[in-house]
């Protein structure tokens, strides 16, 4: 167990220990991956996060008994899925229970982008009232109402994001997933049955970039959407249009949005993610852009959602082990 839980976990993950030994990481720290690849060694199950890589050598290093891999996540772009199926061994994952939480800080970015959060923040608490001498076009941005929504992937949590969006006055929502210009299946919460606004699909990267005031990256990361939002897309985008991304940062050519904002090619992004975290790199010009507002990857952190997703790890983990049914089994 790579991490320390939150109480109801880590008293379900103790409740349950007998016969079960297990090691758990609990410096402040994070987990290295020295010591994963020690303490796998022999281990029928394990409970890991989106920075704990799982490929050939942490599984060789684990051995042929591993059983189980209990991730503290919807995404699994950390795990190699092909090699999970070859050795048969299960992946457990959070799919469902931080939706909400990651759907409230996607509206929280679009907000932020727009309204020019952290240029504000920083004038004020750098003592600099930024309207004086006020004028009616002192920090002003884009509106929200009357905007065209675009997703980049329309799964649980870009649905989630529109049904909140939609109670701000937006005018309709566009998306691409992998089959362009299909409708999705999955219809999470009735709200393209049942359209307030009206829901389409668009033909391609291209039609979605152009269309939206607002862009929301919300896709899983796989080799096909790689720095999918790169030079070419932020030259599709609306000088007034903000770039959200709440899925995973190297969907986003990192460079090329610095080089978008410095241009003035978009309005402004709002980022929980960002390529190479943890470890960004110091000094990159990322940081320093005004328009650009940062967040460290806290889209599931609320209190409930951290310690659904904490109780919902250890039950697949346990499920695994046992040969049970998972609350969620990804599929291989
Ligand atoms: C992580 C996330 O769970 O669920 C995901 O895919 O990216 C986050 O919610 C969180 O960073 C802890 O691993």
């Amino acid at each position: 167990v790579t991490m320390r839980l939150p109480e109801s976990a880590q008293r379900l993950l103790e409740a349950d220990k007998s016969p079960t030994e297990y090691s758990q990481h609990n410096a402040e720290q994070p987990c290295s991956r020295l010591w994963l690849l020690n303490e796998i060694k022999g281990a029928h199950g394990v409970l890991l996060g989106v920075y704990d890589k799982v490929d050939e050598e942490l599984l060789d290093a684990a051995g042929d008994q591993l059983k189980v891999i209990s991730t503290f996540s919807v995404g699994t772009d950390h795990v190699d899925r092909e090699l999970l199926k070859q050795r048969n061994i299960r992946l457990g994952y959070t799919p469902t229970c931080l939706t909400d939480s990651v759907a409230d800080i996607s509206v929280m970015l679009v907000l932020m982008a727009q309204r020019r959060a952290r240029e504000s923040i920083a004038r004020v608490t750098a003592g600099q009232w930024p309207q004086m001498p006020w004028h009616p076009s002192l920090m002003i941005g884009p509106d929200i109402r009357g905007s065209t929504v675009a997703f980049l992937g329309f799964g649980r949590i870009a649905q989630a994001t529109l049904k909140r969006l939609i109670g701000f006055g937006i005018k309709d929502a566009r998306y691409l997933t992998s089959k362009p210009g299909q409708p999705v299946q999955e219809d999470h919460f009735g709200l393209i049955r049942d359209a307030a606004v009206p829901v389409q699909p668009v033909k391609d990267l291209k039609e979605l970039a152009s269309c939206g005031d607002v862009v929301i990256v919300s896709c899983a990361l796989t080799p096909s959407t790689f720095h999918i939002v790169n030079a070419s897309f932020f030259a599709e985008m609306k000088k007034t249009a903000v770039l959200v991304n709440i899925a995973r940062g190297p969907v986003v050519d990192t460079d090329a949005l610095v080089d978008a904002l410095q241009q003035e090619q978009i309005f402004g992004a709002g980022l929980d993610v960002i390529e190479g975290e943890p470890e960004i790199a110091k000094g990159h010009p990322i940081l320093r852009q005004e328009r650009c507002v940062l967040l460290p990857h806290i889209g599931s952190a609320t209190i409930k959602t951290r310690e659904q997703m904490a109780e919902e790890c250890v039950k697949n983990l346990w499920a695994g082990l046992n040969g049970d049914a998972m609350v969620n089994e990804a599929s291989l």
